[in-house]
C-alpha cells in the first residue's frame, strides 16, 4: 500500500502542471479529494492493514490528504486572481481617451441678431420691456392715433380674433402700456413677434420688430437721426451714412424713413440696393401729440421720438438672405451656417 499511495502522490505532483482551468482543478479535486476519489479509496483500503501497521499509514494517507488539499487550495487562489486580472483588463476604462463629441445647436440668426440690436440700444441707456401678442384694438391702433375706420387700418392687414382683440400689427401696444405705467423720462426698448396677413419672399405673416421710444422734454427728430445713425453704425458698418426721408404714419407727425447707404457696394449702385446706393432698414418719427395725449402725458411740456425696425429685414441684410422663409424653415443645412 505504502508503494501505492507513493505512486499517487507521484502522479499527483504531475497532475498538477496541467491545472490551467476552473474546470480542470474541478476535475483534479474530484479525482483525489472526492467521495469516490483515490484517497477516500485509499481509507477504504485501510481495513485491509494489519492493526499494527493501520495507524502509521493512516497517517501517510493524512499526510497525502493535507498534501492535496494544500495544492488545491494554492492553485484555486492562483486561479482566481488570474481570473480577477483577465476581468479588470477586459473592463478597464481608459480615462485618457477624448470624450465623444454630441452635437450642438446654436443660436437663430435672429436671436444673434436680436440680442445684437438690444446690446446696441442697452448701451444707450434703454430699457427692455414686452407687451402681449394678443392686443385690444384700443392699444394696437386707437390710442396711437389710428381711429376706428380711419384708412390706416388697412395700412396693415390685421389678424382679427373677434371682439376687441386681435394679434398685435407692431408692438407699440405695449410702448402704450409703459407710457401708462411710468412718466417721463422714458426710454424704452420693445422686442416682439408682430403678425400681419402678408407673405412673400421678404414678408412672413408673423415676424419680429423692435421698436423703441423715448420721451422726455426738448427731444426732436434730431436725438432719433443721432441715435439711429450711431445704431446703424454698430449693427453694419462704422462707414455707413444714413439719410432720412419723409414718409407717413398715424403715430408720429413727422414721419421718417431712414436709409443706410449701401454696405455692399459703398453707395456706387449695386443688386442688393438696387442701384439706388441706399437701403431702406428703418421707420419712424416724432411721436403724435395725441399720443402723448392718449397716454396722459402733456405734449407742451414733454416730446417723443420713435421708431420701428423689422429683425427679419436687419437679418437679411446683414447676411445677405434673399429669402425670408429661409428663417422660418429650420432647415438644419442653413443654421449651421450661423454656429458661431
Ligand atoms: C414705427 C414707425 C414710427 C412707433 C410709435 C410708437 C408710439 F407708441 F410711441 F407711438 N411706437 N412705435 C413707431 C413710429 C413705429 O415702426 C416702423
Amino acid at each position: 500500500m505504502e508503494q501505492r499511495i507513493r505512486a499517487l502522490r507521484e502522479q499527483m505532483e504531475q497532475r498538477l502542471g496541467q491545472v490551467d482551468s476552473k474546470e480542470k482543478l474541478a476535475a483534479f479535486w474530484q479525482e483525489y479529494l472526492g467521495k469516490k476519489g483515490s484517497i477516500a479509496e485509499l481509507m477504504k483500503g485501510l481495513g485491509a492493514v494489519s492493526k499494527e501497521d493501520r495507524p502509521a499509514m493512516g497517517k501517510v494517507i493524512n499526510e497525502f490528504k493535507a498534501q492535496a488539499e494544500a495544492r488545491y487550495k494554492a492553485l484555486n487562489e492562483k486561479m482566481e486572481q488570474l481570473e480577477l486580472a483577465a476581468r479588470n483588463r477586459l473592463e478597464a476604462v481608459d480615462i485618457t481617451l477624448p470624450a465623444q463629441k454630441r452635437p450642438l445647436g446654436g443660436l437663430h440668426p435672429l436671436t444673434i441678431v436680436k440680442d445684437e440690436m438690444i446690446n446696441v440700444f442697452a448701451g444707450m441707456g434703454f430699457e427692455i420691456f414686452e407687451g402681449p401678442e394678443v392686443e385690444d384694438d384700443d392699444h394696437n391702433f386707437t390710442r396711437l392715433n389710428v381711429p376706428k375706420d380711419h384708412p390706416s387700418r388697412d395700412m396693415q392687414d390685421t389678424f382679427y380674433l373677434g371682439g376687441d382683440l386681435l394679434l398685435r400689427t407692431q408692438t407699440s401696444g405695449g410702448q402704450i402700456r409703459v407710457m401708462d405705467l411710468e412718466k417721463p423720462p422714458i426710454k424704452v426698448l420693445v422686442p416682439g413677434r408682430v403678425f400681419r396677413s402678408d407673405s412673400d419672399a421678404t414678408h412672413s405673416p408673423m415676424f419680429h420688430q423692435m421698436e423703441g421710444l423715448v420721451v422726455d422734454k426738448h427731444i426732436t427728430l434730431c436725438d432719433l437721426q443721432g441715435l439711429l445713425d450711431k445704431f446703424v453704425k454698430q449693427i453694419f458698418d462704422a462707414d455707413v451714412k444714413t439719410r432720412l426721408r419723409p414718409s407717413y404714419f398715424p403715430f408720429t407727425e413727422p414721419s421718417v424713413e431712414v436709409d443706410v447707404s449701401c454696405f455692399e457696394c459703398g453707395g456706387k449702385g449695386c443688386s442688393l440696393c438696387k442701384h439706388t446706393g441706399w437701403i431702406e432698414v428703418l421707420g419712424g418719427g416724432v411721436v403724435h401729440p395725441h399720443v402723448l395725449e392718449n397716454c396722459g402725458i402733456d405734449p407742451k411740456e414733454y416730446s417723443g421720438i420713435a421708431f420701428g425696425i423689422g429683425i427679419e429685414r436687419i437679418t437679411m441684410l446683414k447676411y445677405g438672405i434673399n429669402n425670408i422663409g429661409l428663417l422660418f424653415e429650420n432647415d438644419l443645412r442653413f443654421l449651421k451656417q450661423f454656429k458661431e
